[in-house]
């Protein structure tokens, strides 16, 4: 896996978005995650409620978890490679953990959304297809990922294929695994197939799943509702446009300048039209 450092992705984004479309779909990003952050983030993730399947635990909706998931949401090295990918209006579509303790099982060979039941033809656009990209996986390490603690398995180049694997055999034979330590970053292509392995270790390995997504595609969680308004009060310019605050109706900054006369929309998700109702899409 292409393996690069934070200083290197400013001159290198296009060739990084590159990789994720043409390449292996996967690029490891090292030492960025600083070592009280990755503590923080571990402890709250294993104290939140989880959805249990053995000894792994799903855990959805994060961000309201602690000001560290805000941070680590809006990383500007992520972002870059993000907004190269997916444009610069990309938002965020999910914002979870998947924790596999020892002797967790792994999970099936999938690709993710909005692609994930791909299966189901009639679902999908006709002429549906790869032409551009609809998703940015971003996995923050928060545990060491070993072969034998069960790191990400994706099968390199799949991302074109827009279907699953025909058999675990078929995975398993073109497979390799996102190895990393507790504080690197794995960005892939979610149309690639993959999952998490079985934990064979002795050590807890969990993965902090953030989900990207054009500006166009519905959010997969509902990252809103319930957020406390704290975290709405201090977010950034950034964390406003992950979370699709402005321009839910009519995005202004979409607008060439010589339609300025379009109103601003609310900050409240309410959007006032000429006809004096309101939407609140
Ligand atoms: O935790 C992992 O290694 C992968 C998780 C994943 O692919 C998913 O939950 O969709």
């Amino acid at each position: 896996m292409l393996t690069i450092t934070p200083q290197e992705v400013a001159d290198r984004a296009e060739e990084l978005a590159d990789e994720l479309l043409d390449g292996e779909g996967a690029i490891r990003l090292t030492n960025v995650i600083e070592p009280a952050d990755l503590a923080d983030a571990r402890e709250r993730i294993r104290a939140a409620p989880a959805d249990r399947d053995g000894e792994r635990y799903r855990v959805w909706n994060v961000l309201h978890l602690g000001e560290v998931f805000e941070r680590m949401v809006q990383i500007p090295e992520v972002l870059a490679i993000v907004d190269t990918l997916l444009g610069d209006r990309a938002t965020l579509g999910s914002v979870g953990a998947n924790r596999v303790l020892p002797g967790g099982r792994g999970q099936g060979a999938h690709i993710d959304y909005p692609y994930w039941d791909v299966y189901n033809e009639s679902a999908y656009p006709r002429r549906f297809s790869t032409a551009y990209p609809l998703n940015c996986q971003v996995t923050i390490l928060l545990d060491d990922f070993t072969a034998e603690s069960g790191a990400t398995a994706w099968a390199p180049g799949t991302q074109d294929l827009l279907q699953f694997p025909n058999t675990r055999d078929e995975f398993d034979s073109r497979s390799k695994q996102m190895i990393g330590v507790a504080g690197d970053i794995v960005i892939f292509n979610g149309a690639c197939w993959h999952c998490a392995m079985p934990n064979e270790s002795d050590a807890e390995r969990t993965g902090l799943l953030l989900q990207y997504l054009p500006k166009f595609v519905r959010p997969m969680e509902d990252l809103l509702t319930g957020l406390p308004t704290v975290v709405l009060e201090r977010a950034t310019p950034t964390l406003r446009r992950l979370l699709n605050l402005h321009g839910r109706v009519v995005d202004t900054a979409d607008l060439p300048d010589d339609c300025a006369e379009v109103p601003e929309p609310p900050r409240d998700g309410t959007y006032r039209t000429d006809a004096g109702g309101t939407s609140g899409n």
